[in-house]
């Protein structure tokens, strides 16, 4: 670590208590966090590791709402559940906190009074959507109607969630409250801001100049949102759910999720360490850094530290790895349309193989562009590389000294070229390992690690101990010995990416995992006694891996199912008006076809003669794709007859048959309930 830090405090995400965890955010957010903690621990850094679930904001109060139980009844469940799917994949933060808790709410309380009585913020009037009948503001995403770039219903006031339009709610066509169905009405109300413009030059010398080292992705976010100039950024809200806002007549106001949420790291970490907690948000030797996805990176970048600025003494972000985005089998993860692998699942139906989930998460890691997550991948990963590799190498070496040396490490004799070749490629593969983890490049820090376990697999099926047993037990004895330091180096090195097979395997090997040791070759002295061989890794069998496909396609099935509907649904808009007059000069009867065939050389025409009950005629008409010229025959239809007769295809076409076409361009043509004469007029 730098010399200029003395402790490392390190945050991850504070994932909303609305909903369990899933697989992008344990690659984008949690699995690296932890990671790097674990490797900063077992270099002795003096480290803390901070998380807790953000229990505010809209979307909870939403659910509680659709679920007909209080916020707080939301956030209990999911808080528990998100809690115990990260101590089951071995993510142990040093406390995992919550943002209602009462600690959290005195501390964001008066972290926003003492900027509130220093006049960091400003205020201003302005106009808000409320609800009459309800007697509340109203979030944008209360706010639901039409949408006005693709006419689907039920868009939100700040987004459509059909066609993906950012919008306001002064665009929605029809707008109705989400509580009460009234139309909502703007009412003056007062809130807090931020003036961010005040910060601008300040976070472009800090960031821009200072911290070139970030990650592009996150770097180049954050100049385009300085490049394109900060606005002030409301504080509060109006709303029942959150930390009320500390000011006298401010009642019915909370601070915005976005306000007390990254305040909720120093919550927490006062919760744990009530006397010590300032070491580690205020003095200039801690280096703070945050692990998040890339919807974060402006809250974390310019929000949350200029929070920290205005309200001083506060150490600022020494750096702010954020990931990007991991689909699952090349979908965008959705938690509204449930595709997802979620944790607590993964846990329940891959009991034993929490390291194979952070194993895949991190070689498949999304840290410079989104990527993808594939139930094969993940089977072939196991398979192939944890058990095939790494897991036959370790039991090859252990299960050899058994048969030969009755589990006591062998001497190591003479080195021989191949012996000197694989032991002098660790020492480079560990300080590539931690220059890698050290600069937040956990992929390659893997590969790194699992380098050191293709070399000990390579070694042991080159030397072929069991072969040299026959002849040379001192040279078996070599080989093996080479063989389990290489195994204890996996001990160690493994420790961060898969601690549960790292100290299982610590255990075997009955050596405690020491950073420092990684690379010698004298870890496990000889004559020390090792225990039974257990599989480090066990296969994935393709029932499993076919469980989950299913679950996924009938997922995928339902949301087609789901749109198709949606689409059908779909209603156009009223034409402009007409008069009576526009209407009357339409000829609309009905008409008996009497003849059909396709149109040669088309799919979507039908030449139809009918009888008019005025006359016999041949209408062209497209509806080929959902009819089929023997459908047609006999049937009674409505037409508009006094269309003028236009050529299609060379045919000229006299009238058109009406038909109802639906959203999804479904059509069905009009028959009469009962028959009726041929020609009677509609009107
Ligand atoms: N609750 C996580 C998210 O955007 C958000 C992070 C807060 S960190 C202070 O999914
Ligand atoms: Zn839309």
């Amino acid at each position: 670590m730098d010399k200029k830090f003395k402790r490392t405090l390190v945050t991850c995400a504070l994932p909303y208590a609305n909903g369990p965890v899933h697989i992008g955010h344990l690659a984008g957010v949690y699995v690296p966090a932890d990671i790097y903690v674990r490797y900063l621990r077992m270099r002795g850094e003096d480290v803390l590791y901070v998380c807790g679930s953000d229990e505010h904001g809209v979307p909870i109060t939403i659910k509680a709402r659709q679920q007909g139980c209080s916020p707080q009844d939301i956030v209990d469940k999911y808080h528990g559940i998100i809690d115990r799917s990260f101590k089951d994949l071995g993510i142990n933060f040093d406390i995992y906190g919550r943002t209602s808790s009462k600690i959290h709410e005195k501390n964001a309380s008066e972290f926003f009074r003492k900027l509130y009585d220093e006049g960091k913020f400003i205020s201003r009037e302005s106009e808000q959507y409320y609800d009459p009948e309800a007697k509340t503001f109203l979030a944008d995403r209360y706010i639901v109607g039409t949408c006005p770039k693709c006419g689907a219903e039920g868009a939100y006031g700040d987004q459509c969630e059909k066609c993906g339009a950012t919008l306001s709610p002064e665009e929605l066509i029809n707008p109705k409250s989400k509580l009460s169905g009234a139309e909502p009405v703007k009412k003056k109300t007062t809130h807090w801001y931020l003036p961010l413009d005040q910060y601008e030059g300040w976070l472009r010398e800090w960031i821009l100049e200072g911290h070139k080292e970030w990650r592009p992705n996150v770097y180049g976010q954050v100049k385009s949102w300085l490049d394109g100039g900060l606005q002030p950024r409301a504080v509060t809200r109006d709303l029942d759910w959150g930390v009320p806002v500390p000011v006298e007549g401010a009642e019915g106001k909370v601070l915005y999720v976005w306000f007390d949420a990254p305040i909720g790291y120093i919550s927490n970490t006062i919760e744990l360490l009530p006397d010590e907690w300032e070491k580690w948000w205020k003095s200039e030797d801690t280096k703070l850094v945050h692990f998040i996805g890339k919807d974060n990176i402006v809250f974390h970048c310019i929000v949350f530290p200029s929070m920290l600025k205005a309200f001083g003494g506060y150490v600022l972000p020494e750096n702010v790895p954020a990931n990007e985005f991991l689909n699952l089998e090349g979908d965008k993860i959705s938690t509204s349309r449930g595709w997802a692998v979620w944790a607590h699942e993964y846990v329940r139906d891959f009991p034993g193989k929490e390291d194979a989930l952070r194993y895949v998460l991190t070689a498949n890691a999304p840290e410079t562009k989104d990527n993808d997550f594939s139930w094969k991948d993940f089977q072939t990963r196991n398979n192939s590389e944890l058990v095939a590799i790494f897991g036959n190498f370790v039991n090859r070496a252990i299960v050899l000294t058994h048969k030969y040396f009755d589990g006591k490490v062998p001497s190591c004799g003479e080195l021989e070229d191949i012996d000197r070749e694989v032991l002098s490629q660790i020492p480079g593969l560990r300080s590539s390992l931690e220059k890698n983890i050290e600069s937040y490049k956990f992929r390659e820090a893997l590969k790194d690690a699992m380098s050191i376990a293709r070399l000990g697999n390579k070694y042991i099926s080159d030397t072929e101990p069991w072969k040299v047993a026959k002849t040379d037990m001192s040279r078996c004895a070599t080989i093996l010995n080479i063989s389990l330091q290489i195994c204890a180096d996996l001990a160690i090195a493994f420790n961060p990416f898969t601690p549960f097979a790292a100290s299982r395997l610590s255990g075997m090997l009955g050596i405690t995992a020491e950073w420092d040791n990684l690379g010698k070759t004298d870890i496990i002295p000889a004559g020390h006694g090792i225990g039974e061989a257990e599989l480090l890794f066990t296969k994935i069998e393709d029932d499993q891996i076919q469980v989950q496909l299913d679950r996924l396609d009938r997922i995928r099935a339902e949301r087609e199912e789901a749109a198709k509907l949606e689409a059908a649904r779909q209603v156009e808009p009223q034409k402009e008006e007409c008069c009576f007059e526009d209407f009357e000069k339409m000829d609309i009867r009905t008409a008996t076809v009497l003849e059909a065939e396709r149109v040669p050389k088309t799919d979507k025409l039908l030449k139809l003669t009918i009888d008019t009950g005025i006359d016999k005629r041949v209408i062209v008409s497209g509806i080929a794709e959902y009819y089929s010229p023997e459908d047609m025959l006999g049937k009674q239809i409505c037409i508009l007859a006094n269309l003028k007769p236009r050529t299609i295809r060379g045919i000229e076409s006299h009238g058109m048959i009406l038909m109802a076409k639906q959203g999804d361009g479904k059509m069905r043509f009009i028959t009469p309930q009962d028959a009726v004469a041929n020609g009677a007029v509609i009107g």
